[in-house]
């Protein structure tokens, strides 16, 4: 493992740089707050999971990738869809599946997706975004193109089969790619030590003779130190790395669960002490951030997260039409046609009638 230098790490950043990261961390905070309201109103259907707890870790690693660099992440992703400055009311129309969310309403929570600000989403499958991580930074390279990958995924990625493929490909092809593994210490209900033969996940970087490096990542400005400076050797060396940000989910994996069969009460609210929130907000007032300052940024944010239900609420549902549109391929007709109830493609006709020739 490389020793990593140190010496030209900044201490601080820019207070205002701060305010507007705090502003994000917050919104993100109350924004998964008024959503497990609505999904427990029956309003959003399919899964929603909270990252409440990790918000240092997501805004750090969002706020240091330029405009033109690519952002993949898992399933847990409100918050890096927000961060990446997607506006609140989008993600919320896209959670109650309506026409004006930033996936026209056919992803959900899980599939967020804005590709005009390099955010090539939210996926549901474990693990499933590393292979197009990889392809997509591979496609950066054949495009001579000086941008970056940023691969989100969760510590229970890093025993599937696509971890090690993408690390071995990204390493042997020199492709611009950091994979930020957000180790929250639980797979659903499952630690790090138990699934994992090598729990401290960033060693295994090693294996693959990338950097593999490990922050605080309840640490805004550790994060956004470290993943900027990964990003920078990427962008102009060709070097990948993994990222390892230890941090922890205060909720349950999703809104169904309430996360306290495999780990104690004590344990939640020991890391609730530490919540990067009040971290963020103390460094804020330490640096001279005047309260009130602080508490009328937290109004407005109240106001932007109750304005995205409102919009949500009141956007359209997507037409059947539009919820197919670019999902498959010319020629899908037939098979729609067979997926209809009753024998729409004369099936019966086939099988009863004798028409299979038996
Ligand atoms: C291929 C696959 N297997 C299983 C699942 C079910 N599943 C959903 S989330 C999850 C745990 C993932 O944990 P982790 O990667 O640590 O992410 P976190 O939930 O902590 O953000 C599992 C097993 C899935 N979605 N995809
Ligand atoms: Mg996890």
């Amino acid at each position: 493992m490389a020793v990593i230098d140190r010496t030209d790490a900044p201490l601080d950043l820019d207070v205002d740089d701060l305010f507007g990261q705090y502003r994000t961390m917050f919104l993100i905070r109350r924004f998964e707050e008024a959503a497990e309201r609505q999904y427990k109103a029956a309003r959003i259907g399919g899964y929603c999971h909270l990252s409440s707890g990790q918000e240092a870790a997501t805004v750090g690693a969002v706020s240091a990738l330029e405009p033109d660099d690519l952002l993949i992440t898992g399933y847990r992703c409100h918050g890096f869809a927000l961060a990446r400055g997607v506006p609140a009311d989008a993600v919320m129309a896209e959670l109650f599946g309506r026409a004006h969310g930033c996936a026209h309403g056919r992803g959900g929570s899980m599939h967020l997706l804005d590709v005009s600000r390099g955010y090539y989403g939210g996926w549901g499958i474990v693990g499933g975004q590393l292979p197009i991580a990889t392809g997509m930074a591979l496609s950066l390279v054949r495009q001579g193109k000086e941008q970056a990958v940023l691969c989100e995924l969760g510590d229970g990625a890093v025993n599937m089969g696509a971890w090690h493929e993408s690390l071995n490909l990204a390493s042997v092809w020199n492709l611009p790619v950091v994979f930020m593994v957000v180790n929250n210490k639980y797979g659903m209900g499952t630690s790090v030590e138990r699934a994992s033969a090598e729990p401290d996940v960033f060693k295994r970087a090693a294996a693959y003779r990338v950097e593999g490096e490990r922050v605080d990542g309840d640490d805004l400005e550790e994060v956004e130190w470290t993943t900027t400076r990964l990003l920078r050797a990427a962008r102009e060396e060709r070097k990948p790395a993994v990222l390892e940000a230890m941090t922890y989910r205060f909720r349950g994996h999703s809104v169904a669960d309430a996360g306290l069969a495999y780990r104690t009460k004590e344990e939640i609210e020991e890391r609730r002490e530490q919540d990067p929130l009040t971290r963020t907000r103390a460094s804020l007032v330490t640096r001279g951030v005047p309260l009130e300052g602080i508490e009328a940024l937290e109004a407005e944010v109240e106001v932007e997260v109750e304005a995205s239900i409102a919009f949500a609420d009141a956007d359209e549902a997507p037409s059947v039409d539009r919820l197919a549109a670019g999902m498959y391929a010319e020629g899908s007709e037939e098979q729609f046609e067979r997926m209809r109830p009753g024998s729409p493609a004369g099936e019966e006709e086939l099988v009863f009638a004798g028409g299979l020739g038996r």
